[in-house]
């Protein structure tokens, strides 16, 4: 059943997504081009579907989320072409298909990358003034937080520092934190704030948010340990090839296991003041738990 949900939102979000970067015929079309290409490449859409489903949950009404959940994407598909480039990880393949880089250069790349950012806070800007200004800059100071220094750059900086030497289970905790759970504890609480909820659910909305981060990253490493590289789209055995510290490598494939497990259980529990209204964020816990790709 959320498999089916999230399905039928992604596609019509893509369409959204297309439109939003549609390009008016101009001199620079290869950067709409190359955003187009990495946007509309495929993907679960799960942080702007979180938005949408957290706005809903707190009472949002009509579409006015959409240009946060267009804003969170961007982001999303930013840091995937940087982290691709050669600097980064130097990864040829994302989604089964070239990566930015390699469909349209480096240069390219970095520029579609840095027009995503950008992009991002103006459609973020541009959202239905009846969402209420107040609420509006605070998801918008939510959004710069949590993909900023001491969000998703903080923590792909520490994981760069660590590219070279062993990560104990504490700094694999803060990397996973900040580089992976930033961006989705953003796109549940700002789902809350554009609803003008109050503090007790954006809370919630944020413990939910913190446990499936941690756990979508396990799963992660898991998948990276014994995954099919044709359902996730790039090479498996990565981390392993390159001496990577993952919570595989620190605790071993049960114990990552057990623990997803039980993140699963805590992230679903903190949306029990919801009551039943929460039961498909619920079950898509549970469905990123038991993912293969
Ligand atoms: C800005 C260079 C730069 C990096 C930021 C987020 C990030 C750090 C890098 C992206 C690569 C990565 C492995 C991040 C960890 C989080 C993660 C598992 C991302 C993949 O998210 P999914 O599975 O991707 O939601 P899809 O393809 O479904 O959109």
């Amino acid at each position: 059943m959320i498999k089916t949900i999230l399905s039928g939102y992604a596609s019509q979000f893509e369409e959204k997504l297309a439109r939003a970067y549609h390009s008016g015929g101009t001199a620079y079309d290869v950067i709409y081009d190359a955003c187009r290409y990495s946007l509309l490449l495929g993907g679960k859409r799960l942080r702007p579907f979180l938005l949408n489903s957290f706005y809903k949950l707190c009472g949002g009404c009509g579409d006015m989320s959409e240009r946060f959940e267009i804003a969170i994407e961007s982001i999303h598909t930013y840091s995937l072409i940087h982290d691709d480039l050669p600097c980064m990880d130097n990864d040829d393949m994302r989604r089964g298909k070239p990566s930015c880089h390699k469909q349209f250069g480096e240069e390219y790349a970095l520029l579609a990358g840095d027009a995503l950012l950008t992009a991002a806070f103006a459609n973020a800007a541009a959202s239905d003034s009846a969402l209420g200004y107040n609420n509006i800059v605070r998801a918008i100071s939510v959004l710069a937080e949590c993909a900023g220094i001491d969000g998703m750059i903080g923590g792909q900086t520490v994981d760069l520092l660590f590219e070279e030497k062993k990560a104990g289970e504490a700094t694999l905790e803060l990397i996973c934190r900040l580089k992976t759970g930033a961006l989705i504890k953003a796109a549940c609480t700002i789902g809350c704030i554009l609803a003008d909820a109050d503090d007790e659910k954006i809370q919630a909305a944020a413990l939910y948010a913190e446990k499936l981060g941690l756990a979508f990253q396990i799963v992660d490493d898991i998948l990276d340990e014994t995954g099919s590289a044709e359902k996730l789209g790039k090479p498996i055995h990565s981390d392993r090839d390159n001496d990577k510290s993952t919570f595989v490598s620190l605790l071993g494939i049960e114990k990552c296991r057990a623990e997803v497990e039980r993140l699963t259980e805590e992230a679903k529990a903190a949306l029990d003041l919801f009551g039943p209204d929460a039961d498909p964020l619920k079950d898509l816990a549970d469905l990123l738990c038991e993912r293969d790709h």
